[in-house]
């Protein structure tokens, strides 16, 4: 470090959040340094240091940590990581993009956390937001840094954030209007000491609520008994296997969703919705259309999004079918829940590609659902042994060592009717940049089979 002498925010990571927010500090006038272990962050680097911020990139050097004034980790950097524990030890503050997020925006915020359905709740609630005339931001997990509003020329109505429990983590203030929690099941496990640890991260997003704040929640949630009586906010219920029809609630019946809101009953019909298929589609709706409701929209923009939605790619998504056996790319399950849902919602002969970069993954959870309907698996990745040494007295269980060779082999055992199922209930990380470039090689494979 050799220029800097005064106090500086010290941004640790330059992926999406870590570029985003070392230019908005600087654009505040903030003296900023930025550092990234990973030498290929040097282009991204140089266009930094063209706005007076410095960089360290290839390595960490703990002397620049213990020199910032406060440091600011990207969310996938965990916090024991041994620099920032150092430094910390030395007193050196540390805070992330929620909080600074929340010192500077003015806008009300919708925030969505959950195992699973975050993306998809969120990008729904952008969608009826819209088509009730107004304009939100939709941004956080989902890919856009919230930074990246307080930095535009555009304006919102609301503020729609998917939030991550690595974001909740470091956050001390962040407190949304509405807050959503979906479902909280095993992930992230390589990061958390204890499960309860990551169930407590994802409660943290009502920790500031007020009681002019609204809290949308899952009943079927565990440990929503002990948590329920602390929150200070309004609580709006959801749930497709309890009964909730209190008032400000949302019951979730196979072909529709009933809400009962401050003595208005309301309905959404949704045997027909082919874009958010399956129960777990069905709660994400109920969670939306709540969150929507609790802000005083009118049910008729709820279902004009409902109807324009469009489904996420690699998420349950149909590529092609090839003598009689249909393709499914759900890359985006990362978890075994999600693998779980995905299995329920097909209740059919599937061929399942499983595997990848584990994180504290416990495949046996997967074993009813497998027994169910999963006739062989495909285990890829540096999962390959645990998946088969899990399942091999379950069904068959073949190694692939690419996803061109996986999708050969699954293919070779699917018969007519059968589904080949792209679910892995793991990162991708050990063998893509993310979990859109492992879905999109899968696509590909599957296209080139139907043409041979
Ligand atoms: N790095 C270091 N030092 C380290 C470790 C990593 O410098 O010790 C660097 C890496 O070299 C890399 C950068 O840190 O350049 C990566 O930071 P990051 O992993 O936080 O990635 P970002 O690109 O900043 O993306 C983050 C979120 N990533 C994670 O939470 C892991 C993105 O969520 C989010 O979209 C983005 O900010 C914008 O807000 C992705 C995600 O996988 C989708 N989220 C998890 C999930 O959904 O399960 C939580």
């Amino acid at each position: 470090m050799k220029k800097i002498k005064q106090p500086y925010f010290l941004i640790i990571g330059l992926g999406a959040s870590g570029v985003s927010m070392a230019k908005f500090l600087r654009s505040k006038g903030e003296a900023v340094v930025a550092t990234d272990i990973d030498e290929s962050r040097a282009n991204i680097a140089k266009e930094l240091n063209t706005l007076g911020i410095e960089t360290e990139i290839g390595f960490h050097n703990q002397e620049t940590f213990n020199r910032a004034h406060v440091m600011i980790p990207s969310p996938g950097i965990p916090l024991t990581n041994k620099f920032i524990k150092t430094a910390q030890g030395l007193g050196v503050g540390i805070t992330g993009e929620l909080d600074i997020f929340t010192q500077y925006n003015d806008r009300p915020i919708i925030a969505i956390t959950g195992t699973n359905g975050k993306t998809t709740t969120t990008t729904l609630i952008g969608e009826m937001l819209r088509q009730s005339d107004m304009t939100p931001f939709v941004g956080g997990n989902i890919g856009t840094p919230l930074v990246d509003f307080l930095m535009s020329k555009k304006t919102a109505d609301v503020i729609v954030a998917e939030i991550s429990s690595f974001q909740l983590d470091i956050s001390k203030r962040f407190k949304p209007d509405v807050g959503v929690l979906l479902n909280i099941s095993g992930d992230h496990l390589d990061r958390y000491e204890r499960y309860t640890a990551y169930e407590d991260s994802k409660w943290s997003i009502f920790k500031n609520q007020m009681s002019s704040d609204k809290a949308i929640l899952n009943l079927s949630v565990k440990g929503l008994n002990k948590a329920y009586g602390k929150l200070k906010s309004k609580i709006f219920l959801f749930s497709s296997d309890k009964d909730t029809l209190t008032n400000c609630s949302a019951k979730i019946g196979s072909k529709q969703i009933e809400f009962i809101m401050e003595g208005l009953h309301h309905r959404i019909k949704t045997d027909h919705l082919k874009e958010l298929v399956g129960t777990h589609n069905r709660e994400n709706v109920a969670a939306a259309a709540l969150a929507c409701l609790a802000l005083g929209v009118d049910i008729n923009g709820i279902l004009k999004g409902l109807e324009t939605f469009k489904n996420l790619p690699h998420r349950i998504e149909f590529i092609k079918t090839i003598k009689g056996v249909s393709f499914y790319n759900d890359s985006k399950a990362t978890n075994t829940d999600a693998v779980i849902r995905a299995i329920e919602y097909f209740q059919k002969n599937i061929v399942l590609i499983l595997g990848g970069r584990e994180k504290g993954t416990d495949f046996s959870l997967l074993t009813t659902a497998v027994r169910q309907s999963v006739k062989a698996i495909i285990a890829i990745g540096e999962s390959k042994k645990h998946i088969k040494d899990t399942f091999k007295n379950i069904c068959t269980v073949k190694k692939a060592q690419t996803m061109k060779e996986a999708v050969k082999k699954a293919f070779d055992m699917a018969f007519k009717n059968d589904i080949v199922l792209l679910s892995p209930a793991c990162a991708s990380f050990d063998m893509y940049d993310n979990y859109g470039h492992r879905g999109t090689d899968f696509a590909t494979h599957v296209t080139a089979l139907g043409k041979k």
